[in-house]
């Protein structure tokens, strides 16, 4: 590249870190929805009488209510409003590319018919039915890559499982035997009966060590060669790299990656939480995040009766509808060879910058700085409108129109050649 700035991370030793085939239609697809859907959020935030605000998925461990009682509660979860090809349709608009839902997480329920455990949807629960298959075959119509969470080590319905300390004594247990009995044997059914998967999303890997993580990034790969582990399988194992919860890396991360935040303050859905992400925030944090070459999975907690919240619906429709007109700014870009600027971020693809305008400079001149190339044009992305451009030395200043067509975040288009 003739810019300066450079990736000062590089994740991906264990993988072909966004070079190869494998990993390619993740670090092109940018943006991926994340679903948090079980037993609790048909609790919504409120369980035994107790109201518990944000991270409603661990409502059992902090109401430290006893396995047998959670488990007898989960009866109560019957989301039989549930469409998957409505979700998928949903996503689609939204302009997401792949889509991860909880298969197992930390309660230790399975969201499908599972052979191992009757602690699963079709066996405890009124409903019946296998929502997965459903999502899988929606999913696979559509177009749209499929990926399931497990959770790996946190198991707390399960005596040697992680996590629960409140019904099982810690020191009586036998991880061993819990990866062995359930979650290993879990894993082959969701990698054998649902199709081909994008994704197996690891989390949490608690006191696992290496050979353990290992075993579980094995046993993925070794049915679905293709199938990517993330980063959370632990021990420094991985195709890709998953940063924490709401946290954007400080500068370009070069390799597959993702920042993961959620819509609201809760992963699962809480009847209390409004407190969600406008579309100008999801529209300028996934600009943000592509800026720096990775990936935004942002999270939808879905109700318990199966529908999606109203405006976690409405506000990823209106991001999808902004992707619509902008979104060759957003997939398939690299990280910009330019450092934020004071009104906002760029990306990049060969012989193109494009800056993602979140605030109008007031004398309406965009200053782009340490343009070591040569600029040939600029225009607005949606509707092509040419601006006028002035290169002196490595300053180059584009002429703004007098409001910004898109206050969130306009795109303007700056073509060069010196590559
Ligand atoms: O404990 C989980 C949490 O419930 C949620 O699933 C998030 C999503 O990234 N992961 C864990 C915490 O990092």
């Amino acid at each position: 590249s003739v810019f300066a700035q450079q990736p000062d991370q590089l994740w991906g030793q264990n993988a072909d870190a966004g070079k190869g085939e494998k990993t390619r239609w993740f670090t092109e697809a940018k943006f991926g929805l994340f679903l948090h859907w079980g037993p609790y959020s048909h609790f919504a935030g409120d369980i035994r009488g107790k109201r518990y605000y944000g991270i409603t998925e661990w409502i059992m461990n902090r109401d430290k209510t006893p396995a047998a009682e959670y488990a007898q509660l989960a009866g109560g979860f019957n989301p039989s409003e549930f469409n998957a090809e409505e979700w998928v349709r949903i996503a689609k608009a939204s302009g997401v590319k792949y889509i991860v839902l909880t298969a197992k997480h930390h309660d230790g329920f399975a969201m499908w018919d599972s052979k191992v455990s009757d602690f699963d949807i079709v066996d405890a629960t009124p409903y019946k039915k296998d929502p997965i298959k459903a999502l899988a075959a929606a999913c696979k119509k559509e177009g749209i890559k499929l990926g399931f969470y497990y959770s790996q080590f946190q198991d707390w319905h399960e005596p040697n499982g992680g996590g629960n300390s409140w019904d099982f004594d810690p020191k009586k247990k036998d991880y061993a035997s819990y990866y062995r009995g359930k979650s290993l044997p879990q894993i082959t059914e969701l990698l054998s009966n649902y199709g081909e998967l994008g994704i197996i999303w690891f989390d949490t890997p608690g006191n696992m060590n290496k050979e353990e993580s290992a075993a579980f990034l094995e046993k993925v790969h070794q049915l679905q060669p293709n199938c990517l582990v993330s980063s959370r399988v632990g021990n420094g194992l991985g195709d890709f790299k998953d940063f924490g919860d709401g946290e954007v890396p400080a500068g370009v991360v070069k390799g597959a990656w993702e920042a993961i935040f959620t819509h609201n303050d809760s992963w699962g859905y809480s009847a209390f939480d409004q407190n969600f992400k406008t579309p100008q925030e999801i529209i300028r944090l996934l600009a943000e995040v592509a800026s720096k070459g990775g990936n935004l999975m942002m999270n939808i907690g879905p109700m318990g009766n199966g529908k999606l919240p109203a405006l976690s619906e409405k506000y990823f429709r209106a991001t999808g509808d902004w992707l619509k007109l902008n979104g060759e700014a957003i997939y398939g870009t690299g990280f910009s060879p330019i450092a934020p600027q004071p009104w906002g971020v760029m990306t990049s693809k060969p012989g193109k910058l494009y800056l993602h305008v979140f605030q109008r400079p007031h004398n309406g001149k965009l200053l782009v700085p340490d343009f070591t190339g040569s600029a040939k044009k600029a225009y607005l992305l949606s509707g092509k409108k040419p601006l006028t451009l002035r290169q002196q030395g490595k300053d180059v200043y584009v002429d703004l129109p007098a409001t910004l067509p898109d206050e969130r975040n306009t795109v303007v288009v700056l073509e060069y050649s010196g590559e």
